[in-house]
């Protein structure tokens, strides 16, 4: 009677363990419009780039995540570092040459989706530098969207490749 109780007792033990082991861990963040897990719209992994210290211009960037049910549109922003501070995206011509083209009309965020802006594509342009920047310094950046305003602190960091964002983006 005891073993057969201790065999039984083994078999449940048996198998919550084989049910746990196959449980896959929980994604909640995903690429491309599909859904995200929380609940806010948040910026996530901001770093700034300047070319020297003696640069009177810099770029921004960083991962807008809308994991709310509404779209929000970046529209604006500024910097504590500097004069001024344009949405800016890339464009290729023609003759393959790439330059940056000012953002006018917003970056629009759809519903449970997140927006890259990363080297070679959308970035925060800060211009009129009124002091120097050099790595690990920090900047207050606000984002404006229409309807909200997000403040955050920026970290110069020159050092940043861009190849975990090219890995997470394969596909
Ligand atoms: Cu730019």
């Amino acid at each position: 009677m005891k073993n057969s109780l201790i065999i039984i007792l083994a078999f449940f033990v048996g198998i919550s363990v084989f049910f746990l082991g196959k449980e896959k861990p929980q994604h909640k963040m995903h690429f491309h419009g599909q859904q995200i897990g929380h609940e806010n719209l948040k910026i996530v992994q901001p770093y700034a780039r300047v070319s020297s210290a003696s640069a009177k211009s810099g770029a921004i960037f960083f991962i807008i995540e809308n994991g709310t049910n509404l779209e929000h549109k970046l529209i604006g922003a500024t910097a504590d570092v500097a004069k001024k501070a344009e949405l800016h995206t890339h464009s290729v011509d023609g003759d393959g040459v790439m330059s940056m083209a000012k953002i006018n009309d917003g970056v629009n965020i759809e519903p449970k989706s997140r927006s890259i802006f990363k080297r070679g594509g959308n970035h925060v342009m800060i211009m009129g530098l009124n002091r120097s920047l050099m790595n690990g310094d920090k900047i207050h950046l606000e984002l404006m969207f229409e309807k909200k305003v997000l403040k955050l602190e920026v970290l110069v960091d020159n050092k940043r490749s861009e190849k975990k964002h090219d890995h997470k983006m394969s596909h």
